[in-house]
């Protein structure tokens, strides 16, 4: 594989976008790429230095003329400059809209002709796809890129019916550094929160988005509890937070559920953890069920989206229809009270990770993709 020099644009605040695409980046330097973030401010995840990546950060400068600060065209223009100082090969952009939009017109403004890769992550498809002042942009992005990848089959196949693009779209899953996310038996961290040895744990984390039906989580763990001795831990924070404290207080479990707000050390709160609860409305992928299963702990999740490609029933875990909560309910309490059961799921959830979305696959797909667009030698 020749080495490249790839310059990558997300959003690099908190999200799965942002993870993947910066996960992507810092794997793809330690295999010997140059890599060029060119994004407005520091990929959260790029935690480390590392010699062979490099960010441009775009300025976006607010005017009293301007009613909004110009982003799009912003980085558009880092998008050339970058092209053009750094020679780069190609371009992988997170989004369609409107990343690949940018990365188009940051392309023609340096005459160039590099290739574009662009990966559909779920909102820019499954929300705005829908909104009839944005649709055109979005088909434009996905037309005028190269290549074009979504992170599910059921991402790549609502792309069709909504947009549908004149285009291919493949579709390359997500993945996490397995370095990271594996299960860490030396933790004190059960008994610091002050959970029983023998408690058995749930835990969800999200953004806490309405999307994401954290009441769903709540009432499956409020049922579940009226039957088995265990707590709840809630990891991230977001708009419905307030809301999702008021609905503690109102069950009456406050002891039982710990409000744990954003983390960094995320396997660590899996590796304490018997199930992982994903409830959501939609999900192109579902990124924290493959972080969870990495660190060996099966998952609910609904029977949407992207869910479905990863969980396997009673092999990794189980589905249930949206807002389903007594059926989750009844899931858990089953799989709680049968050490056998909970173990063969814990396991079965480690060999999907390895078996299918191990980074090292994934990485090899995107390093297809982009060979598909270098100069024939
Ligand atoms: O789910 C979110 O709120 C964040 C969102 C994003 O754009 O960063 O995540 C999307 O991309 C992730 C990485 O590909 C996927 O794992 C998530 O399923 C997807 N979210 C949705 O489709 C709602």
């Amino acid at each position: 594989m020749r080495k490249m020099k790839i310059g990558i644009t997300c959003y690099p605040t908190v999200g799965g976008s942002g993870v993947i695409a910066t996960e992507l980046g810092k794997m793809l330097a330690e295999k010997g790429h140059e890599v060029h973030f060119i994004t407005s401010s520091t990929p959260f995840r790029l935690n480390k230095t590392y010699p062979n990546i490099f960010n441009h950060q775009v300025d976006i400068n607010t005017y009293s003329v301007f009613q909004y600060a110009p982003y799009d065209i912003a980085l558009a223009t880092k998008i050339s400059e970058v092209i053009k100082n750094e020679g780069l090969d190609l371009l992988h952009v997170h989004y369609a809209i409107p990343h690949a939009v940018c990365a188009i017109l940051g392309r023609d403004m340096a005459g160039s002709n590099i290739g574009i890769v662009t990966t559909l992550h779920g909102t820019d498809i499954t929300v705005l796809g829908s909104d009839s002042s944005l649709k055109e942009a979005i088909r434009y992005g996905i037309e005028k890129s190269d290549i074009v990848t979504a992170v599910s089959n059921s991402l790549r196949d609502q792309t069709y019916e909504l947009i549908q693009p004149d285009k291919t779209i493949e579709t390359v899953y997500n993945f996490v550094d397995e370095r990271e996310y594996h299960p860490k038996s030396e933790t004190k961290l059960k008994e610091q929160l002050g959970i029983d040895a023998a408690e058995k744990v749930m835990i969800h984390v999200s953004n806490f988005r309405n999307v994401k039906r954290v009441q769903d989580v709540i009432k499956t763990f409020s049922l579940a509890h009226q039957q088995i001795s265990c707590k709840l831990l809630l990891v991230g924070d977001g708009p419905e937070m307030g809301r999702i404290i008021q609905q503690v207080r109102d069950l009456e479990i406050e002891e039982h559920v710990l409000f744990l707000g954003k983390r960094d050390d995320l396997a660590e709160f899996y590796s304490i953890s018997d199930i992982k609860l994903l409830l959501s409305e939609k999900e192109a992928f579902g990124l924290v069920l493959l972080e969870a299963m990495a660190c060996g702990v099966p998952v609910i999740g609904t029977n949407i989206g992207g869910m479905p490609e990863i969980i396997n029933p009673g092999v990794n875990g189980f589905l249930v229809e949206l807002g389903d909560t007594e059926q989750a309910a009844r899931y858990v309490v089953d799989m709680l009270s049968d050490e056998v059961q909970l173990q063969n799921l814990r396991q079965g959830a480690l060999d999907t990770v390895s078996e299918h979305f191990h980074s090292s696959k994934i990485l090899e797909q995107y390093e297809g993709l982009y060979e598909q667009l270098m100069p024939k030698d």
